[in-house]
């Protein structure tokens, strides 16, 4: 693996040459006079023109007309799906070549920087609502390649609910608000979405992943990124292989407690856009390498299920993920709207090198995407918005169209002509030209599904095996809490029914909280996918035993654990903190890459016993322990006794402890920690070992103690003290 280095100095975000083409269209009103959009000087911005000073404003009010109108056309349809979404720019570097796999440039040439524009998203939510609802997160990546745009649209787990592309629709309506009352907002905790999962099974094991913490990331810089499908790549001489696409986040996977998450979603709905923007403002560019698993063409039907299957995954264990570059996100867009708002990705945007292979759901958004940009971006020159142009020069026989910004020179728009040199000319495949990978087909045109993709629970069952107890845990908890939610009780008895077939012991606590009963004997769910004149029997599911009873890479639990960069450190303090712990161990937080706030009862300054300031960032008003990583208690008597009498305070660590963060304190300030909660849990020692263990830190030596709290920071999580459900926070 590359090391983790930073590529530039803190908050200087580099161009490419992609954001350089957009400073075509960049404007700075900075210093600039105001005028109309036809560019004439505006006089009075501030009062539209009357028939006398109390008099009616007359029609011919040009400006004020504009300004309305515009105004009034401000908004376009949000996307269908992903709607909520934030952006970056940044580059992509190759580590090796693969030239032996694909003629793909920008996977051939290691010098190359290929720039690219990458937009993470919620899927249900509408454009404005919490960036932590329980959700698969989208992981759209836009590369501005040499040979034309590759667009890699892909989510932050690996596979999907449905199989065709037929039940999209079907799907999106069961997650969606629903119809009657719109409600509820961001949530798949409602009836009408597990209806459809229950009587689905072959969303079980994508459902698998949404209960699981993947859906509640700490941060978008900290989860990984799929592709999803099984896509071909082509080598120069035409030779085809089979490839899947990973991202690796080099910070490591990491997520939040669910009661946290929901906290979040009122103190800071943002928090992950923002968690974004500030990481990229302060130069902490975040990173991921790009991983490929490559399956020779010979080997389609090796495994035990079907390639072309999208509720399936390789797991690592049968074929490595290579990881062959690095993906760097080191710029924030310039205008959300322009950037953010219509970039248009598109699984059909393929480069020479890469093709598609007949998997039924990726089939179908071959269509979709263009289709959608349509509504979404106002007709068929989106391609023309700044952010979805190519960094190559683009010449067809396109032509017109609503807002039509190119002006093509020239007599001719068809081909052949000879009016105009035949051109634009066609581009033999030596030379660049795409050419589709030439399959053998021999097939009767049927609407059917293969049984190959039957299997709808091994898969399921291993990634719930694979988990860590506490993550286990967690994915009981959530199903409770989503089925909880349901109010028709067939459909929690349904999923029960469902679950026993992942796992007896699963399906069991989730019963034993729903107040049902596993049932005796797991019933076959019926696959309600099939044509209206199909035999059931043909479209059993099928429970396979998978060879594979583990994969570590399913887990989060192995993830990188080696470093607290931009991880948010509170400090809480009043008059009379203990200036010398404090700036001690701030200091060393701050040479690891973290970032540090200073919590206090008010905003401006705490005075220090030795009389110095220390600046406050924000007070117990405006902030909460749900928007940090961890948490440390200088001394300073005077301080530990405000700090002590303040509840706020208390309810800060109380909260802290409960969502298992590092918590640290002065050996002075242990009395803070004798006000919470969990005081009788202190540890009795703060060695290395307990400490690494119990994520809770006290000592009189700050240098010491910062070490410590550092390497526990690091850990993320303390998981194992939910064992114990003692807090009230
Ligand atoms: Fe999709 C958006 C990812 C299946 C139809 N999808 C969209 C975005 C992502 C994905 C990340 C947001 C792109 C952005 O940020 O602008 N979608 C996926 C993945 C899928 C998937 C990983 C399964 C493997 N999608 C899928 C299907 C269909 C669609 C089966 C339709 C048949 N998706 C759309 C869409 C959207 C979209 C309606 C909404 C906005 C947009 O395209 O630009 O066309």
């Amino acid at each position: 693996m590359a090391k983790d280095k930073p590529t530039e100095k803190p908050g200087i975000q580099p161009e490419n040459e992609k954001t350089e083409a957009l400073q075509l269209h960049t404007t700075d009103a900075n210093g600039e006079l105001m005028t109309t959009d036809h560019g004439v000087r505006i006089n009075d911005d501030q009062n539209s023109l009357k028939a006398g000073e109390r008099g009616a404003t007359l029609l011919e009010d040009f400006i004020l007309r504009e300004k309305i109108t515009h105004f009034d056309h401000e908004r376009i349809p949000e996307r269908v799906v992903h709607a909520r979404g934030s952006g970056a720019h940044g580059v992509f570097k190759l580590y090796k070549s693969l030239d032996k796999v694909t003629k793909a440039a920008f996977l051939n040439d290691t010098e190359t920087e290929t720039p690219v524009f990458v937009r993470f998203s919620t899927v249900a939510g509408s454009k404005g609502s919490t960036d932590l609802a329980r959700d698969v997160r989208g992981f759209a990546v836009k590369f501005y390649t040499q040979q034309g745009n590759f667009d890699l649209v892909g989510n932050n787990m690996p596979i999907f609910f449905i199989q065709d592309a037929m039940k999209f629709p079907d799907l999106v309506h069961a997650v969606k608000p629903e119809p009657d009352n719109e409600m509820p907002q961001a949530a798949s905790a409602h009836d009408t979405f597990w209806d459809f999962i229950s009587l689905m099974p072959e969303s079980t094991h994508m459902v698998m992943w949404l209960m699981s913490d993947r859906a509640i990331p700490r941060s978008l810089r900290m989860m990984e990124g799929f592709g999803v499908h099984t896509f071909r790549f082509i080598n120069r001489n035409g030779e085809a292989c089979f490839v899947k696409f990973h991202w690796k986040p080099l910070l490591g996977v990491h997520s939040v407690a669910w009661d946290e998450a929901q906290n979040i979603s009122g103190k800071d709905p943002d928090f992950h856009r923002r968690d974004l923007w500030e990481a990229i403002d302060s130069g902490a560019f975040p990173e991921w390498e790009l991983g490929v698993q490559i399956v020779p063409e010979a080997d389609e039907f090796k495994f035990e299920f079907d390639l072309l299957d999208p509720t399936k995954l390789i797991p690592e264990e049968l074929v490595p993920v290579q990881r062959i570059g690095k993906m760097t996100l080191n710029r924030n867009p310039d205008n959300f709207f322009a950037e953010t708002e219509q970039v248009a990705f598109h699984v059909g945007h393929i480069v020479p090198g890469i093709d598609f292979t007949n998997d039924p759901l990726m089939q179908g958004r071959l269509f979709s995407y263009t289709d959608t940009q349509l509504i979404r971006l106002g007709g068929p020159n989106f391609h023309e918005i700044p952010i979805n142009r190519p960094v190559v020069p683009v010449h067809n026989n396109q032509r017109d169209g609503f807002m039509r910004q190119t002006i093509n020179k020239g007599k001719t728009s068809y081909g052949p002509n000879s009016l105009g040199n035949n051109a634009p000319q066609q581009v033999k495949a030596a030379d660049g030209g795409f050419t589709s990978y030439q399959e053998r087909i021999d097939a009767k045109k049927v609407r059917a599904r293969s049984k190959s993709f039957f299997d709808h629970f091994s898969q399921a069952t291993l990634f719930f095996n694979s988990q860590s107890d506490p993550e286990k845990k967690h994915l009981v908890d959530a199903l409770s809490f989503e089925l909880g939610k349901v109010k028709t009780v067939a459909i929690r008895q349904r999923m029960v029914g469902i679950l026993s077939l992942v796992d007896e012991g699963l399906a069991t606590e989730v019963a034993f909280a729903l107040g049902l009963k596993v049932p005796a004997k797991p019933q076959q769910p019926i696959n309600h996918s099939i044509p209206a004149d199909g035999d059931p029997g043909n479209y059993q599911p099928l429970k396979v035993e998978g060879k594979l009873n583990k994969s570590a890479a399913l887990s989060m639990a192995g993830t990188l654990k080696d470093t607290i960069k931009t991880r948010k450190i509170a400090i809480l303090a009043a008059d009379g903190v203990d200036a010398k712990t404090l700036n001690t161990v701030k200091s060393a937080i701050l040479a690891e890459g973290g970032v540090v706030q200073v919590i206090a009862p008010k905003l401006g300054v705490v005075v220090a016993a030795d009389k110095s300031e220390v600046a406050v960032d924000e007070s117990f008003l405006t902030a909460a322990s749900v928007l940090y990583d961890a948490v440390y208690v200088p001394g300073g008597l005077k301080s530990i006794a405000t700090l002590e009498a303040e509840a706020n305070a208390i309810h800060f660590l109380n909260e802290a402890f409960k969502h298992c963060k590092a918590i640290a304190a002065d050996d002075q300030a242990k009395q803070v920690l004798e006000s919470t909660y969990f005081s009788k849990k202190l540890p009795k020692d703060f060695s290395d070992e307990t400490v690494f263990k119990e994520g809770i830190v006290i000592g009189a030596d700050a240098a010491k103690l910062a070490k410590q709290f550092i390497k526990a920071i690091a850990q993320h999580r303390f998981w194992d003290r939910e064992k114990k459900r003692q807090v009230p926070a």
